[in-house]
Protein backbone atom coordinates (compact mmCIF):
# COMPACT_ATOMS: atom_id res chain seq x y z
CA UNK A 1 0.00 0.00 0.00
CA UNK A 2 2.86 2.69 1.17
CA UNK A 3 4.52 1.62 -2.41
CA UNK A 4 1.59 2.07 -3.94
CA UNK A 5 1.17 5.65 -2.34
CA UNK A 6 4.72 6.17 -3.11
CA UNK A 7 4.46 5.62 -6.80
CA UNK A 8 1.37 7.96 -7.06
CA UNK A 9 3.30 11.00 -4.90
CA UNK A 10 5.75 10.04 -8.06
CA UNK A 11 3.65 10.16 -10.84
CA UNK A 12 2.10 13.47 -9.22
CA UNK A 13 5.70 14.93 -9.10
CA UNK A 14 6.46 14.33 -12.70
CA UNK A 15 3.27 16.09 -14.10
CA UNK A 16 3.77 18.89 -11.87
CA UNK A 17 7.49 19.60 -12.46
CA UNK A 18 6.97 19.02 -16.03
CA UNK A 19 4.11 21.09 -16.89
CA UNK A 20 5.90 24.35 -15.34
CA UNK A 21 9.09 23.11 -18.24
CA UNK A 22 6.45 23.20 -20.70
CA UNK A 23 4.89 26.51 -19.59
CA UNK A 24 8.41 28.13 -19.64
CA UNK A 25 8.77 26.53 -23.31
CA UNK A 26 8.01 30.04 -25.42
CA UNK A 27 10.99 31.30 -23.93
CA UNK A 28 13.22 32.60 -26.60
CA UNK A 29 16.67 31.62 -26.05
CA UNK A 30 19.61 33.89 -26.98
CA UNK A 31 23.48 32.49 -26.71
CA UNK A 32 26.52 33.12 -28.11
CA UNK A 33 27.72 32.07 -31.79
CA UNK A 34 31.12 29.96 -32.23
CA UNK A 35 32.84 33.18 -33.33
CA UNK A 36 32.11 33.81 -29.59
CA UNK A 37 31.36 38.06 -30.96
CA UNK A 38 28.16 37.86 -31.83
CA UNK A 39 24.35 37.11 -30.41
CA UNK A 40 22.53 33.83 -31.90
CA UNK A 41 20.25 34.64 -32.73
CA UNK A 42 20.72 38.24 -32.31
CA UNK A 43 17.40 39.63 -34.25
CA UNK A 44 14.18 38.04 -32.71
CA UNK A 45 10.55 39.23 -32.46
CA UNK A 46 8.48 38.08 -29.81
CA UNK A 47 5.25 38.38 -28.17
CA UNK A 48 4.02 40.45 -25.05
CA UNK A 49 4.05 37.56 -22.04
CA UNK A 50 7.13 36.26 -23.69
CA UNK A 51 10.28 36.00 -22.05
CA UNK A 52 13.88 36.17 -23.77
CA UNK A 53 16.58 33.81 -21.91
CA UNK A 54 20.30 35.16 -22.07
CA UNK A 55 21.95 31.82 -21.75
CA UNK A 56 25.44 30.33 -22.50
CA UNK A 57 28.27 28.96 -20.36
CA UNK A 58 32.09 27.97 -20.69
CA UNK A 59 32.23 30.64 -23.38
CA UNK A 60 36.07 31.46 -24.50
CA UNK A 61 35.11 35.18 -23.72
CA UNK A 62 32.84 36.54 -21.23
CA UNK A 63 29.95 38.51 -21.89
CA UNK A 64 27.09 40.31 -20.69
CA UNK A 65 23.87 41.70 -22.51
CA UNK A 66 22.88 45.22 -21.62
CA UNK A 67 19.49 47.13 -23.24
CA UNK A 68 20.48 50.57 -24.50
CA UNK A 69 17.35 51.89 -22.81
CA UNK A 70 18.85 50.51 -19.50
CA UNK A 71 15.56 47.94 -19.25
CA UNK A 72 17.45 44.90 -18.49
CA UNK A 73 20.79 43.92 -17.67
CA UNK A 74 22.65 40.82 -17.10
CA UNK A 75 25.41 41.99 -14.97
CA UNK A 76 29.29 41.88 -15.44
CA UNK A 77 30.06 40.22 -18.35
CA UNK A 78 30.94 36.51 -17.50
CA UNK A 79 31.63 32.68 -19.27
CA UNK A 80 28.80 31.62 -17.85
CA UNK A 81 25.32 33.72 -18.08
CA UNK A 82 21.92 32.35 -17.38
CA UNK A 83 19.82 35.75 -17.42
CA UNK A 84 15.91 35.31 -18.08
CA UNK A 85 13.90 38.59 -18.70
CA UNK A 86 10.19 38.85 -19.08
CA UNK A 87 8.46 41.27 -21.66
CA UNK A 88 5.04 42.05 -20.05
CA UNK A 89 2.17 43.27 -21.62
CA UNK A 90 2.91 47.03 -22.76
CA UNK A 91 6.16 46.63 -23.15
CA UNK A 92 5.55 46.31 -27.11
CA UNK A 93 8.66 47.93 -28.82
CA UNK A 94 11.62 47.59 -30.59
CA UNK A 95 14.51 46.86 -27.82
CA UNK A 96 18.45 47.20 -29.05
CA UNK A 97 21.16 45.57 -26.23
CA UNK A 98 24.97 45.12 -26.78
CA UNK A 99 27.45 43.22 -25.15
CA UNK A 100 29.47 45.72 -23.28
CA UNK A 101 33.00 44.79 -23.24
CA UNK A 102 32.44 43.75 -27.50
CA UNK A 103 29.49 46.23 -28.44
CA UNK A 104 32.51 47.97 -30.48
CA UNK A 105 33.14 44.64 -32.17
CA UNK A 106 29.41 44.65 -33.48
CA UNK A 107 28.11 42.22 -30.49
CA UNK A 108 24.61 43.92 -30.57
CA UNK A 109 21.47 42.57 -31.04
CA UNK A 110 17.59 43.71 -31.30
CA UNK A 111 14.11 42.56 -30.00
CA UNK A 112 11.06 43.29 -30.95
CA UNK A 113 8.65 42.68 -28.90
CA UNK A 114 4.82 42.51 -30.79
CA UNK A 115 1.74 44.10 -28.50
CA UNK A 116 -0.69 41.36 -27.64
CA UNK A 117 -3.60 42.27 -29.82
CA UNK A 118 -1.91 42.38 -33.12
CA UNK A 119 -2.07 45.61 -35.71
CA UNK A 120 -5.92 45.11 -37.54
CA UNK A 121 -3.93 45.24 -41.02
CA UNK A 122 -1.91 42.27 -40.85
CA UNK A 123 -4.66 40.15 -40.83
CA UNK A 124 -1.61 36.84 -41.50
CA UNK A 125 0.22 37.75 -38.85
CA UNK A 126 -3.26 37.80 -36.55
CA UNK A 127 -4.03 34.37 -37.54
CA UNK A 128 -0.86 32.45 -37.51
CA UNK A 129 -0.04 34.41 -33.85
CA UNK A 130 -3.61 33.08 -32.71
CA UNK A 131 -2.77 29.91 -33.86
CA UNK A 132 0.63 29.39 -32.28
CA UNK A 133 -0.14 30.41 -28.64
CA UNK A 134 -3.52 28.52 -28.68
CA UNK A 135 -0.96 25.33 -30.09
CA UNK A 136 0.91 26.06 -27.05
CA UNK A 137 -1.60 25.84 -24.82
CA UNK A 138 -3.09 23.00 -26.26
CA UNK A 139 0.11 21.47 -25.59
CA UNK A 140 0.20 22.59 -21.69
CA UNK A 141 -3.04 20.65 -21.39
CA UNK A 142 -2.63 17.44 -23.46
CA UNK A 143 0.64 17.06 -21.48
CA UNK A 144 -0.84 17.41 -18.20
CA UNK A 145 -3.83 15.13 -19.31
CA UNK A 146 -1.53 12.72 -20.21
CA UNK A 147 0.26 12.95 -17.00
CA UNK A 148 -2.64 12.45 -15.06
CA UNK A 149 -3.87 9.28 -17.51
CA UNK A 150 -0.44 7.90 -16.74
CA UNK A 151 -0.75 8.67 -13.28
CA UNK A 152 -4.22 6.67 -13.60
CA UNK A 153 -3.05 3.67 -15.64
CA UNK A 154 -0.04 2.90 -12.85
CA UNK A 155 -2.43 3.30 -9.76
CA UNK A 156 -4.32 1.09 -12.00
CA UNK A 157 -1.55 -1.15 -13.07
CA UNK A 158 -0.50 -1.72 -9.34
CA UNK A 159 -4.14 -2.59 -7.96
CA UNK A 160 -4.77 -5.15 -11.46
CA UNK A 161 -1.59 -6.35 -10.78
CA UNK A 162 -2.03 -7.07 -6.86
CA UNK A 163 -5.89 -8.50 -7.85
CA UNK A 164 -4.23 -10.78 -10.72
CA UNK A 165 -1.37 -12.22 -8.18
CA UNK A 166 -4.22 -12.83 -5.03
CA UNK A 167 -6.00 -14.89 -7.92
CA UNK A 168 -3.17 -16.73 -8.67
CA UNK A 169 -2.52 -17.58 -5.48
CA UNK A 170 -5.90 -18.83 -4.51
CA UNK A 171 -5.53 -21.18 -7.58
CU1 LIG B 1 30.72 39.74 -25.84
Amino acid sequence: MRYRFLTLLTALGVLLTSTVVIAQDDDVIITVDSTNLQFSPSDITIKEGQAVRFFWSGELLAHNAVSTDGLFDSGEPSRNVDYRFVFETGMNGSYEFVCEPHEQLGMVGKITVQPMDEPQDEPGETELGKSESSKGRFHIISYGLGMIVLSISVFLFYRYGDLKSTRFRKK
